[in-house]
């Protein structure tokens, strides 16, 4: 199949579009390396050092001998988008291209409205360029768990069936997100309901949960082929973080009581994840939404199993509970369905002693690389976190 895949330099696009490159198909990456800018711009770069994608094609050409083309440019910018789509003609698109950070929606005013703008421009221009040059293609978007948030009920899969004053109807599940990243993702959701039903596009909304790893069967190839992976309080992610904050001796980051539960994932379902949903598109018209993880776990149940498996290495790895920066219960109901993915055929990746252990040796050999100073969190949910934007800023 013809596979684009948007946000291809990030952490997720690159491997994924490596792994299904690897699986033979013919796969295009998209990228305007905004995420390059926003790290300069916070001061936050990877652990591993992260090759231009232009090197890492070339790394992945003469390791494979497949090709991956690449687009420079911006999903804001229409003319480009639609030119991209005309071109390549893909059977699937892959659409990571976004601004994914929570906290970085919540620093201030500015990133606030850049996410939204970005990520809800890019989507539209999108699904105008399918309705006009690629309208059969199969969309997958990467949306999030935490469109949900944390309703004191069963989540389902995207819809829930109502029954009001004797009344029945399949209705999208209700969406209470926790930042204004995640409320980009809603609107994302509702537009792209819209455009199927309107245009007859077909899309699969990955309503994913929290990634965890560092590494995948492709980015083990060769040095050159690392993917971008975070540990700052801004890009970086739960687990990550804390297998990072254990090599470096900063206690564990558990924000509050570390009650907050989350759905997690292993990167490489993630690859296979997206693998299976463009190997089993929707029909023509069609809009559905599969929840994409394997297990669930509290903040503070993921900071003792990091800091177990750490101390047999010989870490100390202490717990500190802090302030928590933004607004979310941390003691609260979860059980959201999963089941659509595993019917498709994942067979999930468990979160073992074994993985947690070859995450954090992963980390100690790059442990000269930690900067402690991006760790502690100083974006704020109340809005007050302006006084932290600056000093990022005049860091540069
Ligand atoms: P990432 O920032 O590493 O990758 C996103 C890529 O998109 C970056 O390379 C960036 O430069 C590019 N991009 C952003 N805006 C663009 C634009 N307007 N035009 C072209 N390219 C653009 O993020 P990631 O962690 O790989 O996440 C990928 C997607 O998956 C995001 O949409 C994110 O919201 C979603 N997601 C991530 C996680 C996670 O835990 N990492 C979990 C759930 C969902
Ligand atoms: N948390 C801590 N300590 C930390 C970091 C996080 O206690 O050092 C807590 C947070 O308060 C939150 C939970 O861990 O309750 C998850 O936070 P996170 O930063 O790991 O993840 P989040 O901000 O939710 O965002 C990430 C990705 C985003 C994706 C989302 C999936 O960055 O792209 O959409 O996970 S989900 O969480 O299911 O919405």
């Amino acid at each position: 199949m013809r596979i684009l895949v948007l946000g291809g330099d990030g952490y997720l696009g690159w491997p994924t579009a490596m792994y299904l490159s690897a699986h033979d198909h013919d796969v295009a990456v998209l990228d305007n390396f905004s995420k390059r800018g926003w790290e300069l711009e916070l001061n936050a770069e990877p652990l591993i050092p992260v090759n231009s994608l232009r090197d890492r094609v070339r790394a992945w050409k003469e390791v494979t001998g497949h090709q991956i083309s690449s687009f420079v440019g911006d999903l804001c910018e229409y003319d480009f988008v639609r030119d991209i789509l005309r071109e390549f003609q893909p059977d699937a698109i892959v659409h990571f291209g976004e601004q994914p950070s929570a906290p970085f929606s919540m620093i201030d005013q500015r990133r606030c409205v850049s996410t939204q703008v970005n990520n809800i421009t890019g989507t539209l221009n999108l699904l105008w360029a399918m309705r006009e040059y690629a309208p059969a293609a199969h969309l997958v978007k990467l949306g999030t768990m935490g469109e949900y948030g944390t309703p004191n009920i069963d989540i389902e899969e995207g819809f829930i069936e109502i029954e009001y004053k004797g009344r029945k109807d399949l209705l999208p599940y209700p969406k209470q997100p926790g930042s204004f990243y995640h409320l980009s993702k809603v609107h994302d959701s509702h537009n792209i309901t819209f455009a199927c039903k309107v245009w007859k596009l077909r899309s699969t909304d990955l309503h994913q949960g929290v990634v965890y790893g560092v590494a995948t069967d492709e980015t083990e190839l060769d040095e050159r082929l690392a993917t971008s992976f975070h540990y700052d309080e801004v890009f970086g992610t739960a687990l990550n973080r804390f297998c990072v904050q254990a090599i470096a001796g900063v206690p564990l980051t558990v924000y509050g009581k570390g009650g907050q539960t989350r759905g997690f994932l292993n990167i490489r379902d993630t690859l296979r994840c997206v693998e299976l949903s463009i190997l089993n598109p929707p029909r023509a018209g069609e809009y559905r939404a599969f929840n994409q993880f394997t297990q669930m776990f509290s903040v503070r149940e993921l900071a003792e199993t990091v800091q177990h498996q750490a101390q047999k290495l010989g870490f100390r790895a202490a717990i500190s509970h802090l302030p928590n920066p933004r607004l979310e219960a941390e003691e609260h109901y979860y059980n959201p369905r999963h089941q659509k993915l595993l019917e498709l055929g994942l067979q999930p990746r468990m979160l073992s002693d074994v993985l947690i252990e070859s995450m954090l040796v992963t980390i100690r050999d790059h442990a000269e690389r930690i900067r402690q100073e991006v760790i502690l969190p100083n974006v704020r949910w109340d809005g007050t976190s302006e006084v932290a934007a600056k000093a990022y800023v005049s860091v540069l």
